[in-house]
Order: structure tokens, then sequence, then C-alpha cells
């Protein structure tokens, strides 16, 4: 038996199948002619590079392009395929779209994602690409989860890298997808090579192992045995989809060209040993003639893609321009129909919804009965709503991942982050998957994704349980980010964004709001007020003229009502408070209309002030109005981590003391 090895360089073990031995055999015909079209793409790309047509870079499949014929060839209607930067062969493998393929590298209208995607960012009738390595994997582990809460019998499949291992996600979405027995298939392409490097010099241990240690069911195969290859992808499809759980398919393989374009320092003469070996070069010795008539319709069709698409428009400009509003709001009095805590207001809210809609699914640490979540948000919904509370592993990145395949599927996913400073574990996922998928997938999904979390401090958890991270999450296009506060029911703004949710939304819950009362019994000397927008803007108007315009959110509005009280007692300052709850897209016009009449601004926010809310309300009020705004002030938290110390946390944190001490000095510097 010849043994095949990854060229003189690896150390890998050998791959353990031999050479194809019989010319290729008839029934696989059809398997032959469609990693042949994939090739003539790709290399039809790589041609349109030189000519310098194409913009960016492309990864090529060339020399493992059976893979993805041998899985697609097995799926079935409905089931899902995710893949990553090197997508070419598996998109062309289930849709045998050419054409829409090559207009969207070419960056035209007429790409499967309006040009907006390109290369790596595929999107078709299930299928998904995204070229982040490993945060895939809970995505598609979150499309197994809707196919599973559907009992619909479809299954979903991630293609990963070798390379990919090195990422934690993967293997947070293992885990999970191991314990939750989800109908996921995880196949991973070993061609020994992330990018440049040597799989001898990144991977420890062995990979199916890797797998195995989650209790998921391997198999291994190579793309030099085209009829083992198929079997093995047929029987895994098969196992997952009879509910066995997850499976994991190592696929042995070698990439003939370079990792992108033309960057590839890998030894010619085992490259030149892997061509003379390329099921694809066998296939046209063995078949002359009939690789030559392939050959002939592929350059025919690929000559015509080309043609079409370069006649077609390039991706136009976005149609949605971001939403920067600048709307005077139209005010009401309200009063409040509730007094409740505002724990109890999130968690009737979601109780409400989850009874009147059962798309809703929640996910998160610890959520589940008795326990509830940390804050007790969610106490008891796991036994009003068995199988739709699922608490989940430690695993921030897995659980937004999760409910990011959940909301492609159309589910209304909701991710308990259990504390704020968390999100940074979750980045990825909110900010290269959530944030991304509608938009470059051209408006073809929606991600209606809600990632709720406690932030802010003053309860003594110190530097990583206090923080809040808000801003690092504002400015992403097309999401949304609120913040909620006890001058408007909690409970209203859940309604509203269960009921009309098309994007992504991080909602900011103060810890210290949880027990506060939602109330509208305001200081005296003030009237409250509403905007008449979707998740609306409160103002504190007091009756006499103010001469200061003080903007907050969240849980500080509570120390901001308390210093303006004091003010007007003791100092004879009157100032007009703007809390939106909305803080991006974040409509300036309130803020804007104030201004205009105090000519002062206050700016309080928990978190560090650097490139933060306030210097953008700041920022905004000066482009907007120009002219208007003759002082301003930020009360920030100060630019250094947040001590567990009581006195010094209290003294650190934004307080009644800061505002106060920030608004005499805009109002008597002025
Ligand atoms: C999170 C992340 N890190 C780094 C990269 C840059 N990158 C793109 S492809 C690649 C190598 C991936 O190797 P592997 O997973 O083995 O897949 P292969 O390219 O061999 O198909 C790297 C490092 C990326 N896209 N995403």
């Amino acid at each position: 038996m010849e043994h095949f090895v990854h060229g003189a360089l690896m150390s890998i073990e050998p791959l353990t199948s031999e050479l194809p031995s019989a010319p290729p055999i008839s029934e696989m015909l059809t398997q032959y002619r469609t990693a042949l079209l994939i090739r003539g793409v790709e290399q039809r790309l790589l041609s349109l590079f030189s000519e310098g047509k194409l913009f960016g870079t492309v990864h090529t499949c060339i020399g493992q392009e059976l893979i993805g014929v041998a899985v697609a060839e097995a799926l079935q209607d409905g089931d899902v395929l995710f893949s990553n930067h090197r997508c070419h062969g598996h998109f062309l493998s289930l849709t045998d779209d050419v054409e829409g393929l090559i207009a969207e590298i070419m960056g035209r209208q007429s790409g499967v994602c309006g040009g907006r995607g390109g290369s790596q960012h595929l999107c078709a009738a299930n299928f998904f690409s995204n070229g982040i390595q490993g945060g895939i994997a809970p995505v598609t582990a979150g499309i197994a989860l809707a196919h599973r809460l559907r009992s619909n019998g479809k299954i979903a499949v991630v293609f990963l890298g070798d390379g990919t291992l090195g990422e934690g996600v993967l293997y947070e979405s293992l885990n999970i997808a191991s314990k939750w027995q989800l109908p996921v298939l995880f196949v991973l392409e070993n061609n020994g090579y992330a990018q440049s490097t040597r799989q001898e010099q990144t991977l420890a241990g062995d990979i199916c192992a890797r797998a195995e240690a989650f209790g998921i069911g391997t198999d291994q195969a190579d793309t030099w045995n085209l009829r083992r290859l198929r079997a093995a992808a047929h029987a895994a499809i098969e196992r997952v989809r009879l509910g066995d759980g997850p499976f994991f398919l190592r696929i042995d393989t070698y990439r003939l060209a370079a990792h992108s374009k033309g960057d590839d320092d890998r030894d010619p003469l085992v490259l030149q040993e892997y061509w003379e070996r390329d099921p694809l070069t066998q296939f046209e010795r063995a078949e002359p003639e009939l690789a030559r008539q392939f050959q002939e319709a592929i350059q025919t069709r690929l000559d015509r893609a080309v043609a079409l698409a370069e006649a077609d428009d390039l991706a136009g400009p976005t149609p949605e321009q971001p939403d920067y509003l600048n709307e005077r709001p139209r005010w009401s009095k309200t009063r409040l129909p509730v007094r409740d805590r505002v724990v109890n207001r999130i968690h009737a809210a979601l109780a409400a919804n989850m009874a009147r809609d059962d798309r809703i699914v929640l996910l998160g640490e610890d959520i589940e009965a008795p326990y509830g979540g940390a804050f007790k948000v969610t106490k008891n919904l796991s036994q009003q709503f068995p199988g739709r509370v699922l608490s989940t592993p430690i695993s921030e990145a897995a659980i937004v991942g999760l409910g990011n395949g959940l909301a492609l599927q159309g589910l209304r996913p909701v991710c308990e982050i259990m504390f704020g400073d968390f999100l940074t574990l979750a980045a990825d996922q909110i900010i290269n998957h959530a944030a991304k998928f509608a938009y470059m997938y051209n408006g073809k999904v929606s991600v209606p994704l809600i990632v709720r979390t406690p932030m802010g401090g003053k309860r003594g958890y110190g530097p990583t349980h206090s923080q809040s991270l808000e801003k690092h999450f504002l400015g992403l296009p097309g999401t949304l980010v609120l913040a909620l506060h006890h001058r408007f029911d909690p409970a209203s703004i859940y309604d509203t964004l269960f009921e009309t949710l098309d994007r992504p939304a991080l909602v900011v819950e103060n810890k210290l709001l949880y027990t506060t009362h939602v109330s509208d019994e305001v200081p005296a000397g003030f009237v409250l007020e509403h905007s008449q927008e979707r998740y609306p803007c409160t103002r504190l108007r007091p009756l006499a003229a103010p001469d200061v315009t003080v903007v907050c959110y969240g849980g500080l509005l509570q120390d901001v009502e308390k210093a303006v009280d004091r003010l007007f007692e003791e100092h004879d300052i009157v100032c007009e408070v703007i809390c939106p709850v909305q803080l991006y897209p974040l409509n300036v016009g309130a803020i804007v209309e104030s201004v205009a009449a105090t000519g002062r601004l206050v700016v309080v926010e928990e978190g560090h002030g650097f490139a933060a809310f306030g210097s953008e309300v700041i920022a905004r009020v000066h482009e907007l109005a120009p002219g208007t705004l003759k002082r301003s002030r930020r009360v920030c938290a100060p630019e250094h981590p947040i001590p567990a110390c009581k006195p010094l946390e209290i003294d650190l944190f934004p307080g009644e003391a800061h505002v106060v001490q920030a608004i005499r000095e805009v109002v008597h510097d002025a």
C-alpha cells in the first residue's frame, strides 16, 4: 500500500487511504464533473486577478474540490451548509450557481449577494459563509438547534480548516453540540496548513481525539479515494440525521494552489508530487475524452458568466444610510401604568411574549429554574416554557453564536450575558457575525437577536464585574443598542422589541436598576414626558426656564434626578434632563432642541469617557446645530480600572455629587 504524506516537511501521521487503483467509474462522473467545474471557476478567478479585473482576494480550494462535492450530494432540501473563507467549492457543490458566484466576486449587482459580500461572504438558499475562523461553528450549532426545536429532521454542516482547530469557540461549540445532541456535522478539511504555517508548528495532540473528548463520533477519509470519501460523507450525514447528535468528519486533503491569490512558500517539488496525485489529474488521464468534453462545456459557461458579469452594474450604493437622526421629537406627558421593580417588568415581558410567540428562546448561563439567572430575570421561565429556556455552559461566544444561528432560522433568541463585562468574549459574534449578516448577504436574512446584559458598578464587584462597556458596541451599523431606565416601563421596551425587531439588539440593564421601581413620581418642579419614538426618549422638563441640558441614560438617571433636585433647591439652577433609551442609532433631536434653549450641556455616563457616548453627543450637537452649544462637560469614570473597595468605588463612579459639581461649573463658568 502506498502511503501518502503531507509533503516532506510535515510530520503528521500518514494518510491512510490508497490512491484509486481503478479508473474512475461511471457512477462517479457527476462528482468529477462538478469538481472540474469548481476548479475551472477558481482558475478563471485567478486569471481575472492577473487581468486586473478582480479586487481583494480569493482563497481557492484547488485540490480539495471533492470534499464539498461529496458532502453536498448527501444533503437534503432544508439542510444548511455553513462554510468559511475557502467556500467557493462548497457553494458550487450545493447551488451550481457559477454565474452568481462570478458576478459576486466581480462586485456586480447580479452576484449572489449583490456584490456586497464578495468571495468569503456568500448566502444562497441554505448556504452561508463567513471569513472569520471558528465563529461559524456556534452559528451552525444554532441553526442545528433551530432544526431540533422544530423537529424537522434537517441537519446543519459546518466546514472548518485544520488551522481553525486553534480557535477556542470551536470547543465551546463541540461541547454544546454534544451536550444538547444537536444535528450538526463538523467537517474538518485537513490540508496541513494554516495560511503559511505548517500544522506541526501549531497543532498539539490528535485531531479526531478533540471531538471524541466531547463524546462526538468521528470518521476519516481523504480526497484521494472518492469512493471512500463519498461513503464517509453519506454515512456521517445519515447518522446525524437519525438524531444521534453531532458527528465529526476529518477529511485529509492538500491545497494545490496558494493560500490566497499568489503567496505560496511551500516546496515546489512537494507541490508537484501532489499535482501528480491529484484526483482530477488522475481523472483527466484516465478519461481524456470525457475530461475534454467536460472542460469545453465548463469553459463556455465560464466565458458567458464572465461576460454577463462584466455587462452588469457594479454593486450600487447602500440604500439604507445610517440613521444619524436629528428629528425633533413630539412630547407627551406620561403616566406609567405600573409601579413595580424593573426586574419584575423584564420578567413579565419575557413571560408574556414567550406565551404569545413560540419562536422566542432564552439562552444563558444559570438561567433555568430554580436559579433563574444571576439577577433572577428569568426566574421560573424554564418551568413555564419547557425546552425554551436553556442554561448553557460558560461559553459567551457560543451563547451569542447559537443566538445568531437561531435568528438566521427565523427564531427570536434572547441571549443573557451574565455580566456585561463578559460581552468581550462574545464580541466577535456581535461585531463580525450578527452585525454583518444582513448587509453582506444583501438583505437576504435578518438577525432578530436580543442580547441582554447587566452593566455597571456600585456593588463592589471590582474591576471585571462592574464595567459599563456599551461604548464598545455603539456605532455598529445595522444594530440597535438600548438602555433601560426606571422612568419608562421596561416591559413596554421588550414588547416593542419582540414585535418589531429586525436586527441585532443589545439591551443594557443597569444592575442597580433591577430592584428599582418603575415610577412616574419625578422630583417637584419637573414634568415627566416621553417622545413618540419607537423607543421613547424621556424628558424631565422643568417648569421654570432651564439653565442647562443634562443628558444621561440607564441607571444613572437616578443619580441625575437627585442632582438636579439638589441643584434646584440649593443652587437655584434649573436643569432639563434628557434620557434616551435608544443609544444607537441615536436621535439627537431632543438634545439639540434643549441645547438651543440652554446653550449648556452636561453628559453623564458611567463608563470611561474617551471616545464614548458623551463625546459623540457633544460632537453631534456641534455638527447639527452649530453655534448653539456654548459650554459642555462630560461626567464619566476616571481612566483607570474599577476598584472593589467600597469608598474608593463610590468616590470614583459618577454619582450625584459629580453631577452637581459639573453642572455648577458649566453654569457658573459661562
Ligand atoms: C479569526 C481569524 N483569524 C485569522 C484569520 C486570517 N486567516 C484567514 S484563512 C487563515 C488560515 C486558515 O487555515 P485553516 O483553518 O487551516 O483553513 P485553510 O485556509 O487551510 O482552508 C487565516 C489565518 C481569519 N480569517 N479569521
